[in-house]
């Protein structure tokens, strides 16, 4: 199936030590492309690396600060000169922060958005300008959320970024489809990771989350794999702008 066949492209995808991030990475490396993988816990990285090159991955490793503007630009001239160019960007990278809205302090605030929402803009327009300059399109895949469409209390700023996450998107397609640059977006739903996990240990949270998902089961990382794998693939060069929710059916039902 040629339509879902990487081999060849090279995809970078920022926080992919764990979680969300490195379970896309593998899929994205079973179906051939050669993964660049990102973190900030060096030791961490490193032994996903290991991991993934001994399961027979293409794998190589970058590690900066998707908030840092100047630590992006060295990132991408290293694997510029390097020889490596970016066919797929997946901005995976994020953090949560839980606190009712009344208590939020500005710092906060600003850390949420600039980690979550700013990180995809930096990375993704320097990228997007290397794609355009090469002139061989590419595809830009922006991670988002069910808080890029709905609300609950205590993550405002996780919300607002995420929401800017689906339509900074769109400004994305707006702007880049003409250089054949497919720029789409996935909204996870409620999946076991790092950062849902006191969620799951929450008795009551996480009856809630059985209870209000249609498939009655929280997601795994690997739920996400065949939706990258789309977005990334040539099954997907006229699609643009879209945000495609992988959550069990939550926001389908009342
Ligand atoms: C929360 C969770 C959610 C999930 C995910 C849902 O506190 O509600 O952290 O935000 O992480 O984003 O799509």
């Amino acid at each position: 199936m040629t339509l879902f066949d990487l081999t060849g492209c090279t995809a970078l995808i920022t926080g992919s030590s764990g979680g969300l991030g490195l379970a896309m990475a593998r899929g994205l490396a079973q179906a051939g492309a050669r993964v660049i993988i990102h973190g900030r816990n060096r030791e961490k990285l490193e032994s996903a690396r290991q991991n993934l090159s001994e399961e027979g991955c293409d794998v190589l490793t970058t590690s900066f600060d998707i908030t840092d503007e100047a630590a992006i630009e060295q990132a991408l001239d290293t694997l510029k000169s390097d020889g490596v160019n970016i066919d797929i960007l997946v901005n995976n990278a994020g953090m949560q922060l839980r606190r009712p809205l009344v208590e939020l302090e500005r710092a906060q605030w600003d850390t949420v958005i600039n980690t979550n929402l700013t990180s995809a803009f930096l990375l993704g327009r320097n990228v997007a300008r290397q794609m355009i300059e090469r002139g061989q399109g590419g595809k830009i895949i922006n991670i988002g959320s069910l808080m890029s469409s709905v609300a609950r209390p205590t993550v405002a700023a996780y919300t607002a970024a995420k929401g800017g996450v689906r339509l900074l998107t769109q400004s994305m397609a707006a702007e880049w489809a003409e250089h054949d640059i497919q720029s789409n977006a996935i909204g996870p739903g409620y999946m076991i990771t790092e950062m849902t996990q006191p969620l799951v240990d929450d008795p009551q949270f996480n009856a809630w989350i059985t209870g209000r998902t249609p498939s009655k089961r929280w997601g795994t990382p690997e739920d996400l794999i065949g939706t990258v794998i789309y977005l990334a693939s040539p099954a997907s060069s006229y699609v643009n702008g879209q945000i495609i929710y992988v959550d069990g059916g939550m926001l389908a039902v009342l």
